[in-house]
């Protein structure tokens, strides 16, 4: 595979693309970023370690027709010019893939870059996701979804993303509760990394009244 065989030749050309197509406007998108957990305060990607960086994560959702190649994606944040990960596998319709901010730390490893992972800024961020389209020169970037993510969206395990009834974009804070004013509400809804966002509540742990807890014991 040429793209593994010589990585940064063929990345700084994507990036010079990149740079030369940074205007242009946001097409149809058909894979469109679903959800995104920016400050993880817990071991989401299942390594056994807590990480700022790795545990973040990014999901995406095929809402076309047909199975998307998702190595003809990349994922990145407005800040600076660089790639955060090329993603992999194969999505098909109405599927929907999470990649964690380990899996961008590996990428960027194996391409000779700093493992800064998605950077997600948890004072918010915008956040891009690309598709490699081919052209009469070879490959251009284009930009094809965009979401921004506010401040107090990325608070401790608070995720965002596309509420599928109402198509609006949500805040699933069940595991950190916002009660401010600010837009997007809560929902009181888990995040839900690699499912549907479909909203699924916290489930308290199941209470009893003081007097039946006594006759338990007499
Ligand atoms: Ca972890
Ligand atoms: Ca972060
Ligand atoms: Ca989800």
């Amino acid at each position: 595979m040429i793209f593994l065989s010589r990585p940064l030749p063929v990345l700084m050309l994507l990036c010079l693309v990149w740079s030369a197509f940074w205007v242009v406007p946001q097409v149809q998108a058909e894979l469109i970023i679903n959800e995104v957990l920016g400050d993880p305060n817990q071991d989401w990607d299942g390594d056994g370690t807590l990480s700022y960086k790795g545990d973040e994560w990014i999901e995406v959702l095929n809402n076309g027709a047909v199975s998307e190649d998702l190595s003809d994606f990349w994922l990145r944040d407005i800040f600076g010019d660089d790639l955060h990960l090329q993603l992999f596998g194969t999505l098909p319709p109405g599927g929907v893939a999470v990649f964690y901010g380990s899996d961008a730390m590996a990428w960027q490893v194996e391409q000779g870059l700093f493992a800064s992972g998605f950077s997600i800024n948890n004072t918010g961020d915008t956040l891009e996701l690309l598709r490699t389209i081919p052209n009469e020169a070879g490959t251009a970037l284009v930009m094809i979804h965009r979401v921004t993510v506010n401040n107090h969206e990325v608070e401790n395990d608070r995720s965002s993303g596309w509420d599928p009834e109402t198509g609006l974009w949500t805040m699933f804070d069940a595991l950190n509760p916002y009660n401010g004013g600010f837009v997007p509400q809560g929902s009181d809804c888990l995040p839900s990394p690699g499912e549907p966002n479909d909203c699924v509540p916290l489930v308290p742990v199941a209470s009893t009244s003081w007097n039946h807890l006594k006759s338990q014991y007499r």
